[in-house]
């Protein structure tokens, strides 16, 4: 028998807090019950195949949703595998725990994916027992998501989840063309999805629109924020995720980007994403963001921030310019402007920030 709880709270409960995102603006509460966490957890390691059998490296900053709960230490200790906490995420401090542990799965967030690809195939610790890297958190590009199995020998599964309850995911069984193209499908049968246009009508399979989901384990509202609450579920209960995304015919999402995550260029949309997996192909790209900068004429031009790979040689603004229009981008989307930067600024758990970098664009150095 387990330590007698006095008092043990009851699983419809509130077992914490947690914080949304705050990539793209300031966080809200986001209160989280025991009965909907397990439902996650169960749901997740089932779907990842964490066992008793399983060790969990969290990389990651540990009270994040992803590693915490997808599936997580939570998730590991409830299948009674072993925890093994890294103090960094970087491969220095990971690798050496991969070999002398056995982990066999992790998360990642994509620009930490992209440098653990690049550390591998020159690093001196077998990483052999790992079985599963799963990336998410923010869009993991198709071009990225390639280098996985080549350089890690693991498999990848791609996760999008939101601490606000929904997580998706690719099965380990899905063909790899929908693991390196999706960003897989709900935990649950009763994870309820409506791609919806900007008046809520549903709108038709294989179109992009915005993302609505209710399910078990999805919250219902933020905590004592009646006003945000109006406008971030519908009446019906539908929390409006903010995401733009579109389905499959095999029913896995697609996420095109954020609904604010669109630069609108004297009236054309331009989507962020679609700009930087056109820089991202150039040989020479590590990382590339693109966001948007006030501008006097146009309202919003682009900016794109791009990171080169250790040892490329180097480009100049113009030579990333007529690459992406080589590549058919129409001429309004090619960006205004090119910056090589050494780092894009993070958020706590380590997604890049837009919110940061919109501002840098429009900081003194910019
Ligand atoms: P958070 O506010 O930290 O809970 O972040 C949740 C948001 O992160 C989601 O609504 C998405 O915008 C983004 N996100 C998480 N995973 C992915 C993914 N695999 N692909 C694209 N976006 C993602
Ligand atoms: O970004 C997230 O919030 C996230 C990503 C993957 C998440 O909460 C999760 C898995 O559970």
């Amino acid at each position: 028998p387990g330590p007698v709880v006095e008092n043990p709270p009851a699983p419809s409960d509130l077992a914490f807090l947690q914080l949304s995102g705050g990539s793209t603006g300031v966080p809200k509460l986001i209160p989280r019950t025991h009965d909907d966490y397990i439902y996650s957890l169960r749901g997740s390691n089932e779907i990842c195949a964490v066992d008793e059998t399983s060790v969990y490296l969290v990389a990651l900053p540990a009270a994040h949703n992803f590693p915490l709960s997808s599936p997580g230490s939570l998730g590991a200790l409830y299948a009674g595998a072993r925890v093994v906490l890294s103090p960094q995420p970087s491969p220095d401090a990971a690798f050496p725990l991969i070999e002398a542990e056995g982990v066999t799965i992790t998360g990642l967030v994509p620009p930490l994916a992209l440098v653990w690809t690049e550390a591998a195939p020159s690093s001196a610790y077998d990483l052999s027992s790992l079985e599963v890297l799963l990336v998410g958190g923010a869009k993991f590009s198709e071009e990225a998501a390639r280098r996985v199995k080549p350089a890690l020998g693991c498999t990848l599964q791609q996760v999008f989840g939101m601490a606000e309850g929904l997580v998706n995911y690719t099965r380990l069984d899905d063909p790899y063309e929908t693991v390196v193209t999706t960003q897989g499908r709900p935990i649950s049968p009763d994870d309820e999805i409506r791609i919806v246009d900007d008046k809520d009508e549903d709108l038709p399979v294989g179109e992009s629109g915005h993302l609505l989901t209710r399910g078990p384990y999805t919250i219902r509202g933020y905590w004592r924020a009646p006003e945000h609450n109006a406008r971030s579920f519908t009446a019906d209960g539908f929390y409006r995720t903010g995401d733009i995304v579109r389905l499959t015919e095999t029913g896995h999402l697609v996420v095109e980007g954020r609904a604010k995550d669109q630069i609108n260029r004297g009236g054309e949309k331009i989507a962020a994403e679609e700009v930087e997996n056109h820089i991202l192909a150039h040989p020479s790209v590590h990382d590339a963001n693109v966001v948007a900068e006030p501008d006097p004429y146009l309202g919003e031009r682009t900016c794109a921030y791009v990171i080169l790979r250790a040892g490329a040689e180097p480009l100049k603004p113009v030579a990333v310019k007529k690459f992406v229009r080589e590549r058919g981008l129409a001429a309004y989307k090619v960006p205004d402007r090119v910056e090589f930067v050494t780092a894009f600024p993070r958020t706590g758990v380590g997604k890049i920030s837009k919110k940061d970098l919109r501002a840098a664009a429009t900081g003194p150095w910019a």
